[in-house]
């Protein structure tokens, strides 16, 4: 058995002053930097996803181009490849990232199970490769790429904790809504247990 921590999406865009920023984001960069450098042990692996869309069209309708944005389905501009707003939040210690997954190249993708590792493998791959189990869920946004995410998850027979002091959302009652779909699915949706 071995547990791993999904840090999903703590980048500059998600993040207050961001192009898509979410309050409590900056919160949620330093809180995760803390909880691995206070329990170095607690996982085997540490995976972070960043969004990482062209900048050359709208990634498959995910950037609004002709009517402002929903925040549903239809987004501003966020997280293009190469830009200081794709870069992870500068208060997460990147050095204690141990695998990088990028997705959204030209389409929508909330699910970190929709990107690749640096390497070309899938996520279900890197897991199996280091026999995880289980996994931990933090991150950017609650509502959108942390459900996806943790669903998926779910649906790949993992264990799954979504760690509520460690996540932040678009909004209050889609947060709300997401936290109980996932319960239902099965998650344990908890604060941090030391
Ligand atoms: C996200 C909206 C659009 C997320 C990504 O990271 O949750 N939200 N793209």
């Amino acid at each position: 058995m071995a547990r791993a921590l999904l840090i999903i999406d703590v980048q500059n865009d998600f993040t207050e002053g961001g192009a898509l920023g979410v309050d409590g984001g900056a919160a949620v960069a330093a809180g995760v930097t803390e909880l691995l450098r206070s329990h170095p042990d607690r996982y085997d692996l540490v995976i972070a996803s960043r969004d990482w869309h062209n900048d050359s069209d709208d990634n498959g309708g995910h950037f609004a181009q002709d009517a402002a944005p929903d925040y549903v389905t239809t987004w501003p501009v966020h997280c293009v490849s190469g830009t200081r707003g794709a870069e992870y939040h500068p208060a997460l210690d990147e050095s204690l990232i141990d695998v990088h997954i990028k997705k959204g190249q030209g389409v929508p993708a909330y699910s970190i199970y929709e990107g690749t590792a640096d390497d070309g493998r899938t996520l279900t791959r890197v897991l199996d490769d280091a026999a995880v189990t289980d996994v931990e869920v933090v991150g950017i946004a609650t509502d959108y790429c942390v459900r996806a995410s943790a669903l998926d998850a779910l649906g790949d027979g993992r264990g799954v904790t979504v760690l509520t002091d460690l996540i932040a959302g678009v909004a209050a009652e889609s947060s709300e809504r997401a936290l109980h779909e996932l319960r239902a699915a099965g998650a344990v949706v908890t604060p941090l247990v030391e």
